[in-house]
């Protein structure tokens, strides 16, 4: 069901001079894929465009400023930009205002505050938004829209909208729907995710090149933490999966934050586990950061919950407090009894009730790795 009016949305992109562009903090591809399109289109149209990212992209992300051919700013603070004041600001595949980080001063001072994006769960924090928990990917809502404003009419394209714009558009948007479904896998795919992509990448060309950075290179940092990760796996219940990696662990592969970002799918995607836990710790000591995935019968979300987290069914985080080895412990034994609980009492939760997959604030990042939900 579509929350919004595309034409109202449409209107007032098109009749605003300045426009400002901001993906969630720890931008996935399809939040900086579905700005990318955006920024392009809009810049087209005759528009000024910022588009102001909280971070730069992760490394195999950082193709997209190029694919675009708009410029990619990242918010450092204390900047220039803070002075101005903008005509329209979008949030972009950004569930709450907390998800702006320390842009959202700059996105509250616009004249108009919107908001495109696919999760359910979420704030009404803005005066316009357009959102659709069906849309697999925000960059599907993106397409509807561009399309709304000459984007792929054939005959009636604009004058300004050239093969290259509309080339750009379309591996921005194609980006935004192979990340946010785990290469067109996830169970967020309808028939409308895939028309879509079949008509942006009549524009695109091949795209292959995204599935192979976001899927399949790996890093040799990640191969050799993966030699650490196989030999500390443990299974405290036969269907879960427990992982407790330690700093020194992580420092001795080379790893950094972005190496260890897919090893709790790892644990989860083990043959008979319902549950993959895997703990870390956090930058501030005496924390750690937890990511949880799960099948059918074990609600993450509802389990990170419990520990002051968040996220969705299938894939959510939450801190643990613990200064010494033994809270640590005692702190996981408590987490293993939220997920038994979460097992005994669901029978198997409900997939399409999904609440997208926003972290509260404190929580990891848990936008991927979901079979069965949005992103
Ligand atoms: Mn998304």
């Amino acid at each position: 069901m579509i929350n919004g009016d595309f034409d109202k949305f449409a209107g007032i992109l098109l009749n605003a001079g300045s426009v400002l562009l901001l993906p969630h903090i720890y931008a996935d591809g399809d939040a900086l894929g579905s700005c990318g399109a955006l920024a392009a289109f809009l810049k087209a149209a005759g528009k000024s465009v910022t588009l102001l990212a909280g971070e730069p992209p992760e490394n195999k992300l950082d193709f997209l400023p190029e694919i675009s051919g708009v410029d990619f700013a990242c918010f450092k603070g204390n900047t220039s930009v803070e002075k101005e004041k903008f005509d329209a600001a979008v949030a972009v595949d950004c569930a709450s205002p907390e998800r702006l980080g320390g842009r959202l001063k700059l996105f509250e001072k616009a004249t108009v505050k919107m908001r495109i994006d696919h999760h359910a769960s979420g704030t009404d924090f803005c005066t316009e938004t357009l959102l659709d928990p069906e849309w697999a990917a925000t960059a599907e809502g993106i397409y509807l829209l561009l399309n709304r404003m000459g984007f792929d009419r054939g005959a009636e394209r604009p004058d300004w909208l050239t093969d290259e714009v509309e080339k750009a558009v379309s591996r921005c948007i194609y980006t935004g729907l192979l990340t946010d479904t785990g290469c067109f896998a996830y169970s967020n795919v309808t028939s409308q995710t895939h028309y879509i992509a079949s008509r942006v990448r009549a524009f695109s060309g091949d795209m292959s090149f995204v599935s192979h950075r976001v899927y399949e290179v790996k890093t040799r940092a990640f191969t050799r933490l993966m030699k650490t990760v196989y030999s500390k796996i443990c299974f405290p219940d036969p269907d879960v999966c427990l992982l407790v990696l330690t700093n020194d662990e992580i420092r001795e592969a080379g790893a950094d934050e972005s190496d260890t970002s897919g090893i709790a799918n790892v644990l989860r995607d083990i043959e008979g586990v319902t549950a993959g836990i895997f703990v870390k710790p956090d930058n501030v000591p005496g924390r750690y950061r937890v990511s949880i995935r799960s099948e059918l019968s074990v609600d993450a979300g509802k389990v990170a919950s419990l520990f002051g987290g968040g996220g969705h069914a299938c894939a959510a985080g939450c801190v643990l407090a613990a200064k010494t080895p033994a809270d640590l412990e005692s702190e996981i034994g408590r987490l293993l009894e939220a997920v038994r609980e979460s097992k005994s009492c669901s029978g198997g939760r409900d997939v399409d009730a999904s609440g997208g997959c926003e972290d509260k604030k404190d929580g990891p990042e848990e936008n991927c790795g979901c079979r069965g939900n949005d992103r």
